[in-house]
């Protein structure tokens, strides 16, 4: 199976709030490409690519705003998992697209995340946790991460105790 992490993102204004997932991904050294490919508006060329991609990903991102049929017409296409990131775009702030994805029918599944860049973190921890069996120091990552995580809510917690205190 392939390592890399696609991103497909279904318009180039859905990236801001994409970014934390390319730059989580990175952190966990996996290789990640980026494509702006549309359900709608460039249906062959989404074909194409995701035909094309199967042997070198191992997990495809798609992000979409408004009807979001992008992540769903990924996952029409390939085996591999497909996670897809509602994004809040006007004006129903991304509920439409959070519906769009998670209402998948029967037999053609999306792991839906959180609206917004929020979901798109999540997205890439949830990338990372699929790729790791095949990358065995992306398992020592991911336990790295989790360990830092809870080390800083640790510390957070410390910090907001001494406040109290009027320390
Ligand atoms: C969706 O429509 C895109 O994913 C984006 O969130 C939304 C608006 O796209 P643009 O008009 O900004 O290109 O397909």
């Amino acid at each position: 199976m392939g390592t890399t992490a696609a991103i497909i993102l279904g318009s180039h204004s859905d990236w801001p709030t994409i970014e934390p997932c390319y730059h989580q991904l990175q952190e966990f050294e996996i290789d990640v490409e980026v494509q702006v490919l549309s359900a709608h508006r460039t249906p062959d060329k989404l074909r194409e690519y995701v035909l094309s991609a199967e042997d070198r990903v191992g997990v495809f991102i798609a992000a979409a705003g408004m009807a979001a049929a992008l992540p769903g017409a990924v996952a029409a296409y390939t085996i591999r998992p497909v996670i897809g990131i509602p994004v809040a775009s006007a004006p129903l702030q991304g509920i439409d697209s959070l519906l769009s994805m998670v209402q998948m029918p029967p037999g053609v599944p999306v792991a839906t995340v959180a609206i917004g860049s929020a979901g798109a973190r999540n997205a890439a921890i949830l990338a990372a946790q699929i790729l790791a069996p095949s990358v065995p120091k992306l398992r020592d990552r991911l336990k790295n991460f989790k360990s830092k995580q809870a080390e800083s809510v640790d510390k957070n917690c410390q910090a907001l105790q001494e406040r109290l205190r009027g320390g």
